[in-house]
């Protein structure tokens, strides 16, 4: 493994239009207005808070502001890494990952491949056309892997950003049939929530990387904070018992912070108004910590 010299830089997305509860948009302005991520990282390691993206309160259509700031945040990745930055995305919704792989694909170029660790207690894969609620969020993997509104398939580059076989999921234990039958017909790797505690979460990681790794020039973690159990993160729109240990996922992040194929980071669906004496807070706390410096 060769080693990350890049400097970690924050981007809030205030955007919680893809969710059922929009208040996750309040994430990043809490986590900062709480210092919450300060005092992080060391002369090797910076962290830095970067920008925040909003589109102010009451879009006329959904699709189309999730489309433009999935475009305004692709362009910002891209931005970053360009500049020698390793992006951490902060939510808001998670449809925000849909501009965050946008960008980092456009990064690595047309031919290259593009790896992604989706965790998450959810699949993600739904096109409106299967969605039972019609949320964005639902729908975030399906459109990088090209399925869904050409809106949000083609952002950034008009190829699909991921193939199916680069990328996997892990700690999912809450789905739809249908978005199960499209991943499962894509041929991508699921490690189900009962496989994890089978076999653990470093075994499953360990291997969830090198999966992602194989044919790939880069990769990225997508963590939807409601993949942790919800006794440590509470403040979720739509926590699922039974989820991740967070000092195993803590543990996972940092065998890996310092891998200079880890392109860039997400961390999504915190929303502060659900939290129970910032019980979430400092756990994201603990998660970032352990991306910037281990
Ligand atoms: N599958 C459900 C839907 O599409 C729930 C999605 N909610 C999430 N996903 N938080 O991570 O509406
Ligand atoms: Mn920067
Ligand atoms: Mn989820
Ligand atoms: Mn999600």
């Amino acid at each position: 493994m060769s080693k990350n010299t890049r400097p970690t830089s924050i981007i809030g997305v205030e955007n919680g239009f893809g969710a059922g509860n929009p208040a996750c948009k309040d994430g990043p302005r809490v986590l900062k207005a709480l210092g919450m991520l300060g005092g992080i990282g060391d002369a090797e390691h910076v962290l830095r808070w970067d920008e925040e993206i909003s589109l102010g309160d009451h879009p006329q259509d959904k699709i189309r502001a999730v489309a433009r700031i999935a475009a305004e945040l692709a362009e910002l990745t891209y931005r970053h890494l360009m500049e020698g930055d390793r992006p951490l995305v902060l939510g808001g919704d998670h449809s925000c990952a849909i501009g965050t792989w946008s960008g980092v694909k456009r990064y690595l170029g047309h031919s290259a491949r593009l790896g992604l660790i989706w965790i998450d207690a959810h699949m993600d894969s739904h096109t409106f056309a299967t969605s039972p609620t019609h949320n964005i969020h639902g729908m975030p993997l399906a459109c990088l892997l090209g399925e869904g509104e050409p809106c949000f398939t083609r952002i950034a580059v008009p190829e699909h950003k991921l193939r199916p076989e680069d990328v996997c999921l892990i700690g999912v234990r809450s789905y739809e049939s249908e978005e199960a039958a499209f991943l499962r017909q894509q041929g991508v790797r699921v490690y189900l929530m009962e496989e994890v505690q089978q076999r653990g979460m470093q075994a499953v990681f360990d291997e969830a990387r090198k999966h992602v790794c194989a044919a790939t020039q880069g990769y990225g973690i997508s963590l939807d904070i409601d993949a942790i159990d919800p006794l440590s993160a509470p403040g979720v729109g739509t926590p699922v018992s039974g989820g991740l240990r967070l000092n195993e996922v803590v543990a996972a992040l940092s065998e890996v912070h310092d891998d200079e194929k880890l392109l860039a980071l997400e961390i999504v669906e915190y929303n502060p108004w659900l939290d129970r004496h910032f019980i979430t807070a400092h756990s994201i706390r603990q998660l970032c910590r352990a991306i910037v410096t281990a």
